[in-house]
């Protein structure tokens, strides 16, 4: 684009009157913008569906979709064409022309043998397919070249056609396509932690996307382009409001506008669930008892499902945290948990919904380890669920740091299907100006081995069933959307939420493919812009790590709004929200000890694993502040002591961040301004907060170790006390 002033663009004839001064001001004001700002705004609105710019990358020879054939009799089948029509005109320059029959070269047909007589010509064989499955493939039809994309439903199609946009997306060769993909989970759900009044919990992306107020009158064309960006990764349910949940959603005018919500996203194969607050009966049912094995509770419960199924019929189930972190659940009323989910199960399973049951829960009335009361908890209970329970574990037994160790549920209930909680929204992982790919945490614990069966019994295995035998499977992770207009709060968060939809989609995707892809689509496909990319986000996790507490170290931040460092917090209402409960350092050393000679949290895990995990010198370095408590003098692999070794993974936690500054400013010009700029200052941001995280630890740690800094270690410009004393009162995302 040519700048304002350059030769051959006309000149600004100066105005003479007042009103002419102010069109001539405007005129010359816009095209400054026109000349600085890109075509079109890269505000990140568009996500990894921007469809864009692919045209001028792409060789002029390369094959293009001419003609379109696909079925629009159903919402869900405009859906399918609307997006194949948007994405190719994007990617192509041109969209292809709709069409009833192939005569021409470059024919794509999409949808089922059902829907489209042209499909069921070709005698595919769909049979393994299932319900949610495609494939794709190059053939030739009456002597021309084309493509079909086949599956047995419209989800299947829905999700064959994002598979071939993202091909196209990422400069793969669409002239020999053969793909036959379908998902390894079932249920594959976002859990919105957003409250009724806008406010989200743990979110740093502005304010909940649901304008409930609004509902169901103005519907946002926002709820459109969120149920698209979820299908292109293929999300297929959603829990609309936040675990800590207002019994106020079960009310006739708020199922109005969940219904409202349910209608919109279902041509995208999405269905709604709602977290169900355990004691609704009381509060807005008039009960004086939620009492699970009440018979009045029962039946207002049955009503419940009937009039939500009434209004939603294809409504997924409800989300649950019961007993934990002063929820109301069944021990209210001396049940078990299975007594509480069984309840609401046997309410849904007339209709054929499910019940998500969370496994998060803990108490500080109990002296035991609170990494030891879930599978306390739970595992008596494997075999007591009705068939349309899942419980929902978070990925390690803590709370979603930045490192744990995969949970030791996973693998101890053969009996109860599983589902992983990952939180895709960073309360421990810098919020959201941080960059941190979680892709790779993901990753971790997904492929983490449990040994219940032998080897290869990985967490996968037990989330896809095939371990265990389970057919119901699924996946949530906590979102990390909001209002704000790039949806994350940052351009990068962006790919949390995306590698969490394909890692729920094929939980043995490798997470580097996955940011490889990511970047391609929201990036471009420049070589030199991928591959930098890529580094940075395969690095960031691990920075997060070093800077905030490395070698097993956990639950180290602020309290309540949980931004920045605070590892020493103490006293309170409960020890097991203080750092202190979980680093336990002392003159003589640091780490929780979770040994057979400490809590035994090791013996939660099977033989093969706790026998590592229990051995100081056989647990990964990565884990071993987590189970033992060792000598600030302890040699480590390095050759380090681990004071110097916990020193050392500060300052390069911090120097990795510094790296990704540099590599980021060197993509200057190749990345639109806009994104461009906005990243580089969160990097500072990132930068400067990763300072802070190691000055207040190293001060706080040597005030505790009384060691000294070793040569080329820099004191901590303040003393303790100053770190200690920043508030931060009206930090984001805080509990209400
Ligand atoms: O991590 C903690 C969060 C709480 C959250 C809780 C949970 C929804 O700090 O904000 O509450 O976990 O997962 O239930």
């Amino acid at each position: 684009m040519k700048a304002a002033g350059m030769p051959g663009r006309r000149a600004h004839a100066r105005p003479r009157t007042a009103r002419g001064w102010f069109r001539w001001a405007t005129s010359i004001a816009l095209s400054v913008c026109a000349a600085v700002a890109p075509a079109a705004a890269e505000d990140g609105y568009d996500l990894w569906l921007r469809y864009a710019q692919a045209g001028a990358e792409r060789s002029a020879q390369a094959p293009r979709f001419e003609q379109l054939l696909a079925a629009d009799a159903t919402p869900a089948q405009r859906a399918i064409r609307d997006e194949l029509l948007r994405g190719l005109r994007g990617l192509q320059g041109r969209a292809p022309a709709l069409a009833e029959r192939v005569d021409r070269a470059g024919a794509l047909l999409v949808g089922t043998p059902h829907a489209l007589p042209a499909i069921e010509r070709l005698r595919l064989d769909l049979h393994d397919l299932g319900d949610e499955g495609y494939l794709i493939r190059s053939l030739r039809i009456d002597g021309h070249p084309a493509t079909v994309v086949a599956a047995n439903t419209d989800a299947g199609a829905l999700y064959g056609a994002f598979a071939l946009l993202r091909a196209l997306q990422t400069g793969q060769d669409i002239a020999a396509l053969d793909l036959r993909d379908a998902p390894r989970l079932r249920h594959r759900v976002l859990n919105h932690w957003d409250d009724l009044d806008r406010h989200v919990e743990r979110g740093y992306a502005g304010q909940s996307i649901w304008d409930w107020h609004r509902l169901p009158g103005w519907i946002d064309p926002r709820y459109t382009d969120y149920a698209r960006a979820n299908a292109s990764i293929g999300i297929n349910g959603t829990v609309l409001n936040n675990v800590n949940a207002d019994a106020q959603v079960l009310t006739p005018m708020y199922l109005e506008k969940v219904a409202a919500l349910a209608d919109t996203f279902r041509p995208w194969g999405i269905r709604v669930y709602l977290s169900a607050r355990f004691s609704a009966p009381i509060e807005i049912g008039g009960l004086a008892t939620a009492d699970p094995l009440d018979p009045a509770v029962r039946r207002w419960w049955r009503a419940k499902a009937d009039e939500i199924y009434a209004a939603i019929p294809d409504f997924g189930g409800f989300l649950v945290k019961a007993n934990s972190e002063g929820q109301p659940g069944p021990q209210d009323y001396g049940r078990t948990h299975a007594d509480g989910a069984n309840l609401l199960a046997d309410a849904l399973a007339p209709h054929g919904g499910i019940v998500m049951w969370r496994a998060f829960v803990y108490s500080d009335e109990e002296p035991e380890d609170r990494a030891k009361q879930a599978y306390n908890e739970f595992v008596p209970l494997d075999g007591a669920f009705r068939d349309n329970v899942m419980v929902q574990v978070k990925n390690g037994p803590i709370d979603f740091q930045p490192r744990e160790p995969f949970h030791p549920l996973f693998g101890a209930m053969p009996r109860t299907p599983l589902m992983m909680e990952f939180q895709i929204t960073k309360e421990y992982l810098g919020f959201s100006t941080h960059l941190a790919y979680l892709g790779t945490l993901y990753e971790e614990v997904l492929r983490a081995d449990t040994h219940v069966q032998g080897e290869g019994a990985t967490v996968a295995r037990v989330l896809d069933g095939s371990l265990h035998g389970q057919a119901l499977t699924g996946m949530a992770g906590v979102a990390n959307i909001g209002s704000d207009r790039n949806w994350s709060g940052s351009h990068f968060d962006q790919a949390n939420w995306y590698a969490y939809g394909r890692l729920a989609w094929n939980p043995g995707l490798p997470a580097r493919a996955i940011a490889e892809e990511w970047t391609r689509m929201t990036f471009g496909n420049d070589p030199a812009v991928v591959a930098p990319i890529v580094g940075m986000m395969m690095a960031s996790r691990e920075a997060v790590v070093d800077y905030t507490g490395a070698l097993g170290l956990h639950h180290l931040m602020a309290r309540g709004h949980h931004y920045g460092p605070g590892p020493w917090v103490e006293g309170g209402p409960r020890a097991d929200w203080t750092s202190v409960y979980f680093h336990r350092a002392t003159r003589d050393g640091i780490g929780f000890d979770r040994s057979r000679r400490g809590s035994d949290a090791v013996s939660q895990y099977a033989p093969a694993v706790a026998e590592v995990f229990d051995d100081p010198d056989r647990v990964p370095e990565e884990l071993l502040l987590w189970f033992h408590h060792v000598s600030w003098d302890r040699p480590m692999a390095s050759g380090r002591t681990l004071w110097e070794e916990l020193l050392h993974r500060y300052d390069r936690g911090v120097a990795s961040v510094r790296a990704m500054r540099a590599t980021w400013a060197g993509l200057a010009g190749r990345i639109d301004p806009e994104r461009h700029a906005q990243v580089a200052a969160f990097l500072a941001i990132q930068e400067q907060e990763a300072q802070w995280w190691r000055d207040a630890s190293i001060a706080y740690f040597q005030s505790i170790s009384g060691r000294p800094l070793p040569p080329g270690v820099a004191p901590p410009p303040h003393p303790l006390a100053y770190y200690q004393s920043l508030a931060f009162p009206h930090a984001p995302g805080d509990t209400q």
